[in-house]
């Protein structure tokens, strides 16, 4: 390391230590100059003094309503075209089946997203939200994300937030991160050109905040994108979150490119994945929370990840589909002594969270969940 770059990374680690935040060149530096074990001694001085030693999960299943899907973003191996063989849409009767499920297994949270099926109307995704609400009414629905609810503006051509109270009035509880991709408008029009730009989905999230929803965030990594777009697409997350409060974790998600239109870009290596995590913990000083999705990452990155800036190792998560339809080799499902084990070697306190972040205590097949486990709220907006 020359004598400048040390002089950087000292000035870099002295404002991290001092709760300082980090400028888009600071983050650049990290990105090109900053190996991987410094940066997670840093991220993880940060995700200690955010989190302490805890570590979260929680009881969660997946619902993907359809496949059938009007973009082709070419990174997804999950859509299929309406007549395709592997084409699927779930009946009444198979949504009020997983609720079902859910609740039998414990889970506090059902998480919901799907493909943009052209032939259905606003009304058919409000009523999978119904119809979980109506037969599991403590279940947590999590659903459709911003790219989703600006189909919903195009079908019913009504504002964004119109589109989100009716799906509050069904039942809806908070929404998932996915859909953010990398903010980039060039790198965005080579992955996924014809669905909600990065404004809109920002929109649709501020919108989102203002009816009091939370939300997650995400960022799709190691495809065509490069470190300036990552920084830039962090700057951008933690200025809505600056303005608005509402962002509960974001979720940096690997690019898996098996199935896919970029089937001959690699996966990124655990060491991009590690550091990914940690940078995104040093950038993003306001949000409370990391996640390492394990259903990705696959459990020893994740694991690994829990002292490299991450906090949360999502859930359970059973019936994931996205991500093996795109190769991930993980199990569709893991149990609760299995996270707890996966935690704990770690050196970490296994917490069960739910989806607002709220210890769930168990008592038997009973459940609730006690006070935020962080002090966080909704600045007004
Ligand atoms: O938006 C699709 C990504 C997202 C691939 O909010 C791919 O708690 C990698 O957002 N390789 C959906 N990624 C999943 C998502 C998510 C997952 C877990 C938790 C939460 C949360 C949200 O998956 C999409 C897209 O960015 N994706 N295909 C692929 N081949
Ligand atoms: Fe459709 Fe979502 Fe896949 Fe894009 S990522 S093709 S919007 S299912």
């Amino acid at each position: 390391m020359s004598s400048e770059t040390e002089s950087r990374l000292a000035t870099i680690e002295e404002k991290v230590h001092a709760g300082e935040r980090l400028s888009f060149d600071d983050g650049l530096f990290l990105e090109e100059k900053v190996d991987v074990l410094t940066l997670g001694q840093l991220a993880n001085t940060v995700r200690e003094r955010k989190n302490g030693n805890l570590a979260y999960y929680n009881t969660n299943i997946h619902l993907n309503p359809t496949n059938v899907c009007v973009y082709r973003c070419v990174f997804c191996a999950f859509r299929s075209d309406l007549k395709a063989e592997k084409a699927y849409t779930f009946t009444d009767d198979m949504i009020r089946e997983r609720a079902l499920e859910a609740r039998s297994q414990g889970a506090t949270e059902i998480h919901v997203v799907g493909g943009l099926h052209h032939q259905k109307p606003f009304e058919w995704y409000v009523d999978v939200v119904r119809v979980i609400h109506e037969t599991c009414p403590e279940l947590h629905i999590k659903a459709w994300t911003g790219v989703e609810i600006n189909w919903f503006s195009h079908l019913t051509k009504k504002p964004y937030k119109w589109c989100l109270e009716k799906l509050i009035e069904a039942g809806l509880g908070s929404m998932p991160g996915g859909g953010a991709e990398i903010f980039d408008e060039e790198v965005r029009s080579q992955i996924c050109e014809h669905k909600a730009d990065s404004q809109s989905w920002i929109d649709i999230h501020r919108d989102a905040h203002q009816l009091g929803l939370r939300t997650n965030a995400t960022m799709l990594y190691g495809h065509v994108e490069e470190a300036k777009h990552r920084i830039d697409h962090l700057c951008k997350l933690r200025e809505l979150q600056d303005e608005t409060g509402g962002f509960q974790t974001f979720i940096p998600l690997a690019f898996h490119p098996d199935n896919t239109g970029l089937a001959h870009i690699p996966k990124p290596s655990g060491l991009q994945d590690l550091k990914t995590i940690a940078i995104s913990r040093l950038m993003l000083d306001n949000f409370d929370h990391i996640k390492a999705y394990w259903i990705m990452l696959g459990e020893k990155i994740a694991q690994t990840a829990l002292s490299f800036g991450a906090d949360d190792l999502d859930g359970t998560v059973v019936h994931e589909l996205i991500y093996h339809d795109a190769g991930a080799e993980t199990p569709e499902g893991i149990t609760v002594e299995h996270l707890h084990a996966l935690i704990r070697e770690a050196g970490r306190e296994p917490v069960e969270r739910d989806t607002l972040y709220r210890r769930v205590v168990r008592d038997g097949a009973k459940w609730h969940a006690e006070e935020p486990l962080v002090a966080a709220s909704l600045a007004t907006v």
